[in-house]
């Protein structure tokens, strides 16, 4: 067991004193202090009716889904549901997308998100996806940025809390996630005592540029660290990838004073082509390991689950070259990389320098075995033969830094709430900026590519108290937007954000806007239980089974009237949203379901399970204001006891669909154009 010094105590409680003396400060000077400039308002300004310029992913953080903004406005224009339920979609409540969170561990429905992650090519976004982690139960998923939904959920096997994920490579060839917590591998009952010897880490790099196709491409097993963040090389340092670690000294324990004793703790520098090259020459193991890879098909809407069962698994001392450890003052945090690829700049946060490795002498050191021994057969390189420069006195608790293009690099300050920028190469600080109050990642748009767009940079701030008007105990979270684009930072713009955002990424708008869907093709909807026309509709029994299918339209369901359920049934409503125009949007609800709602996209079949409790008759109707006759979109269902003799029947007859369909033609549209301007 460790010793705590005196010493150790009293800087860790200066730190945290600073840190409450920060806020203090900060809630004492804000109201009286405007740091916006004159004209910040104009900046921030997007007149009615236009566009943002830029598309903002901000993690949801603990509600697992990714919050789509507009910059420089900071108006929320969507949710994206990824790794928890929402009621929004009916992610994960529908038949459909329920194989979505299935894990080894069976349905999660909620889970915590913590770093959104553009697909690049040639190390710049390309708009094509965004991937983000699933950080309790490790996963990563896909989000199809033409559809702004998830398409594809990785499991990842031995591992726990997938927190350094899913950073990815400059043409996302992998994404990564690293294991925050060791754990026993494979899994088992051991002392926790043990830790030492039983507890390892693993570094899994997952190909990720084929749509439905992710997998383990490989696992690295590392000694027993916390894995913290990670980030590829690009340009001269293509090829490696880079990984932070704390709690170099292995305590099980108290890892607030236990994990903070060693001056330096480790960054992993993970040559990969040499680890594809131990993978060519055979030397992995195959290890039993079970995971899921959950698929949604984009022309069935229905989703997939698929059990893995192994993995490869490379051990450092198997494949010489693969692996060498950076030591970097003191429990490094973010790890990111400068857009020429030559740095390798560390978050320490409870470091008061900022360190800068450079990649160029980390080769050469590597060349020259400039190595302090090693830690279970991983060099550890000399501290002093890679590093560039240290950034001196930047501030209190450094944690992640994104670059502007320009030379600069920007530097969130957890404990003494601000973004300092400072030049990379003189290490010089340049200017400070205040935040509210509490940063934890910042981001500029493209701000850890080869090409930033640095024009702003996003404060993303975990701790709000005053800034606005007060919601009880739990407030939102807060982001602020600055200007970068002159010398000095320039305060814009306060916006509320939902859920917990860690880090965010942001491209200009125009690399998606033009390329959304904007309906799903009824004619290529091969859902098993889709109906292309409302004539398609119906009911069928199948033992104690009865699916019936269903057309939705404005401003009606067909059928509308369902008879012959009996109790004990279990029933499934398959709706169809047969309308093929944007953004008209039906919902389905039917009294008493425990099984939540649907909501069905233009051209989407949705799938309601539901088990009537008790007979008698069960309204259902339209939840999503669609036209109107909104209001008028509704039907019943009739539920009889076990056994009743009562028929089966849907008013499917063509009598009673042209009734509705003549009806709804009548003065249905010059409606609808007032209900939903740009329809049809
Ligand atoms: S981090 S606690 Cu990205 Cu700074 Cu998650
Ligand atoms: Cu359909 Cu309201």
């Amino acid at each position: 067991m460790p010793i705590v010094t005196k010493a150790r105590e009293v800087v860790i409680g200066a730190l945290i004193a600073a840190a409450a003396g920060s806020i203090m400060y900060a809630c004492a000077t804000t109201k009286t202090t405007d740091l916006a400039s004159g004209d910040a308002a104009s900046k921030v300004y997007v007149a009615p009716g236009s566009y943002d310029q830029y598309y903002a992913f901000l993690s949801g953080g603990y509600n697992g889904q990714i919050g789509v903004y507009g910059l420089p406005s900071g108006r929320l224009l969507k949710f994206v549901s990824v790794f928890s339920q929402n009621p929004e979609t009916g992610w994960g409540y529908n038949e459909e997308s329920k194989p979505m969170l299935q894990t080894t561990y069976g349905t999660i429905p909620w889970d915590d998100t913590h770093h959104p992650e553009l697909s690049q090519t040639d190390g710049v976004p390309d708009g094509r996806w965004l991937f983000i982690n699933g950080n309790n139960t490790p996963r990563v998923a896909r989000v199809d940025l033409t559809t702004f939904e998830t398409t594809e959920i990785l499991q990842i096997p031995n591992s726990a809390g997938g927190h350094a994920s899913p950073f990815t490579t400059p043409s996302t060839k992998y994404i990564v996630s690293a294991t925050r917590f060791s754990v026993p591998v494979p899994n088992t009952d051991v002392a926790i005592e043990s830790y030492k010897k039983n507890f390892r880490g693993t570094l899994s790099f997952i190909t990720a540029d084929q749509p439905g196709k992710m997998d383990i491409a490989f696992q690295i097993l590392l000694p027993g660290f916390n894995y913290d963040l990670g980030h590829a090389g690009k340009g001269p340092s293509d090829g490696w990838f880079f990984f932070t670690s704390y709690n170099s000294e292995q305590a099980n324990e108290k890892l607030e004073l236990n994990a903070s004793q060693n001056d330096k703790d480790f960054i992993a520098a993970v040559n990969y082509r040499q680890a594809e090259s131990c993978l060519a020459q055979g030397k992995a193991r195959q290890v039993a390991s079970e995971y899921f890879h959950n698929v949604m098909d984009e022309k069935s809407h229905q989703a997939r689950a698929e059990r893995k069962t192994s993995v490869r698994v490379l051990d450092p001392a198997a494949c010489p070259g693969m692996v060498y450890y950076m030591p970097t003052p003191k429990s490094p945090h973010g790890v990111d990389i400068d857009p020429t690829g030559e740095y390798i700049v560390a978050g320490g946060k409870l470091a008061t320098v900022i360190p800068v490795h450079s990649f160029s002498r980390l080769q050469k050191a590597i060349a020259d075995k400039q190595f302090d021994g090693d830690v279970e057969g991983i060099p550890v390189v000399k501290y002093a033969a890679t590093i560039a420069g240290e950034v001196q006195k930047p501030g209190l608790g450094p944690l992640h830094t994104e670059f502007d293009g320009k030379g600069n690099a920007y530097t969130s300050m957890f404990i003494s709430s601000e973004i300092v920028k400072w030049k990379l190469g003189t290490w010089e600080v340049l200017d400070r900026m205040p935040v509210y109050y509490s940063v934890g990642h910042l981001m500029i748009p493209g701000g850890d590519s080869k090409k930033p767009w640095g024009q702003y940079v996003l404060s993303l701030n975990k701790i709000t108290k005053d800034r606005y008007l007060p919601t009880g105990p739990e407030l939102s979270q807060s982001a602020q937007l600055i200007d970068i684009s002159g010398d000095k930072m320039r305060m814009l713009l306060d916006f509320p954000t939902i859920g917990e955002p860690h880090y965010a990424q942001a491209l200009p708008a125009a690399l998606i806007r033009d390329r959304q869907v904007k309906f799903y093709k009824l004619s290529e909807n091969t859902n098993a239980n889709v109906v292309k026309a409302e004539s398609d509709g119906g009911i069928t029994r199948t033992g104690k089974r009865v699916d019936i299918k269903m057309a939705a339209i404005r401003s009606h369901f067909a059928p509308d009237n369902i008879e012959g359920v009996q109790l004990g049934d279990t029933v499934y409503f398959h709706v169809t949203n047969i309308e093929q125009d944007w953004d008209i949007v039906h919902g389905f609800a039917v009294l008493g379901a425990e099984n939540a709602e649907l909501i069905m996209a233009p051209g989407a079949t949705r799938t309601l399970k539901w088990l009537p409790k008790s007979p008698g008759i069960y309204p259902f109707y339209c939840t999503d204001f669609c036209s109107a006759l909104h209001q008028e979109m509704q039907g019943y269902v009739r539920v009889s006891p076990a056994g009743s003799a009562v028929p089966l029947m849907a008013n499917t007859s063509k009598k009673a669909m042209a009734q509705i369909s003549g009806a709804n033609a009548d003065g249905r549209r010059s409606h609808d154009d007032h209900a939903r301007p740009g329809g049809e």
